[in-house]
């Protein structure tokens, strides 16, 4: 019996999105700038830690593999199934099973909508800071599994710094709890923080128990607009040394604006080439001191402009143009190979003047945007050639390599939020030793030593040793 009969067998044919079924390619593509198709013998839409468990017995059972996906919102091939087999969907898992502002914690299950988490958090009194720009779309679950993390992450961490509990499904049916619901706990290893950012390579979030925050008074938006992504970059290094402690901390470059400036409500002005997005939170009477503070400092560095905004309605506005960035230049491209490269925080110019001269150099526009303030800069390759095209290829992933290439040698990372999956596998080796990925590769088959969960992600493949 083929693993689509099995499974419907199982599981039960509603479960089952099959050959023939016109939503099945939807689970074959993803945000990435990858323009293949990888078609799933099948997917299955999951409803319960059971069905997850049922799932990853059968495909051991089958020598199948199996690919997890949350929302299929990630941008490096993270969810595609690129040897075929069964994508293993958690998108139907999307019950808020607890919100306890006394214990300040919150139990979901991974298929939730962040943005949908957060309202109902705060409809509660109390607050989820992680907020990546998806996240009218993307999936609790999918942000743990790539540890995301989003402009706020400047002042309130990332994913990973929310994540107490876990329960996990692992291949071969297993269903494993680890972690806690206290603010505090070191009585195990911490699997928690192993598993997630691991992108579905160890096991399947089903549930997750998260740590929730006192809900701000009051928060303030602050835009300053200046010339040029220089005098921007070194706003944000004169901000990082002035003591001020934003909540969000985010760059744009003219490109970005560019591509923004027809949908925003925010009218730039003409000679805008970069902008400062600024937030403060916190008690409401420090609102008012803080934004002073931010605006004349943004009038010093020689901004053209400076909107502050502390109504909700003014601060959507404001948010709006930052949000619409990576849409936006999708829309005006063909092709946007999207990076989110991380340096340490006072090479964020010298980064920047980097990437204007990889630009010059190879001829490919470079669009860079993004969460500044931890150095996380979203460097992204613009093209309107043909993406089928291997020359039109090789040269955008030849410039991404090169700009993977100054960011290690400035004590950077190859990804600040998005992760490696598919895409930044084959540049994995300029930033780890053979050591460091050997020993991933040894944490990975302890997990999975059939190697048939989310395969062909994350690590290059394994280099055989002097002794074998
Ligand atoms: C953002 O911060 C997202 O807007 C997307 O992480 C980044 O499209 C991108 O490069
Ligand atoms: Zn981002």
């Amino acid at each position: 019996m083929n693993i689509v009969s099995v499974l419907e067998r199982e599981l039960g044919k509603e479960a089952v999105v099959g050959p023939g079924d016109e939503r099945l390619e939807d689970y074959g593509r993803d945000e990435s700038p990858l323009p293949e198709f990888y078609p799933p013998a099948c997917a299955v839409l999951c409803e319960s830690t059971e069905q997850v468990a049922a799932v990853l017995r059968i495909c051991l059972e089958q020598n199948t593999p199996v690919t997890p996906r949350g929302a299929g919102s990630g941008m490096v091939g993270g969810a595609l199934p690129v040897r075929g087999g069964v994508v293993l969907s958690t998108e139907k898992m999307q019950r808020i099973k607890e919100i306890d502002p006394a214990d300040l914690v919150a139990v979901v299950e991974p298929g939730v909508i962040t943005g949908k988490f957060q309202e109902a958090v705060e409809a509660a009194g109390v607050f989820y800071p992680p907020d990546p720009a998806s996240l009218e779309y993307c999936s609790i679950g999918g942000n743990a599994s790539t540890n995301a993390g989003g402009p706020r992450a400047f002042k309130y961490g990332v994913t990973r710094d929310y994540v107490l509990g876990l329960e996990v499904a692992l291949m071969g049916g297993e269903v494993l709890r680890c972690g806690r619901r206290t603010a505090k706990g070191v009585t195990s290893y911490d699997l928690v923080a192993g598993f997630v950012g691991t992108e579905g390579t160890f096991g399947v979030i089903t549930e997750m128990c998260v740590k929730l925050v006192p809900k701000p008074a009051a928060a303030a938006t602050i835009l300053g607009v200046f010339t040029d992504l220089a005098k921007a970059g070194l706003a944000i290094e004169a901000l990082l040394r002035s003591g001020v402690r934003p909540s969000v901390l985010e760059i744009a470059d003219k490109f970005s604006i560019d591509a923004v400036r027809p949908k925003a409500r925010y009218r730039f002005p003409a000679n805008a080439g970069a902008i400062v997005l600024c937030e403060v939170d916190g008690e409401a009477d420090m609102m008012e001191m803080m934004m002073e503070r931010i605006g004349l400092a943004f009038d010093e560095l020689g901004a053209i402009d400076v909107l502050a905004a502390s109504e909700p309605a003014e601060r959507s506005k404001v948010w709006e143009a930052r949000r619409l960035i990576s849409g936006a230049l999708k829309e005006a491209y063909r092709i946007k190979v999207n990076e989110d490269i991380c340096v340490p925080r006072g090479k964020i110019v010298e980064m920047i003047a980097r990437c204007d001269r990889i630009a010059a150099e190879t001829g490919i526009p470079i669009a860079v945007f993004g969460h500044a303030g931890d150095g996380n800069l979203h460097t992204n390759l613009l093209s309107n050639e043909d993406p089928m095209d291997p020359a039109v290829r090789e040269k955008l992933w030849h410039a991404a390599g090169q700009i993977f290439t100054h960011a290690v040698a400035l004590g950077g990372t190859l990804s600040g939020e998005h992760g490696i999956g598919l895409t930044k596998k084959p540049y994995v080796t300029l930033e780890q030793s053979p050591q460091l990925i050997e020993w991933q590769h040894r944490w990975k088959a302890m997990w999975d030593p059939s190697g048939l969960l989310n395969p062909g992600k994350r690590l290059p493949e394994r280099q055989k040793r002097c002794s074998e």
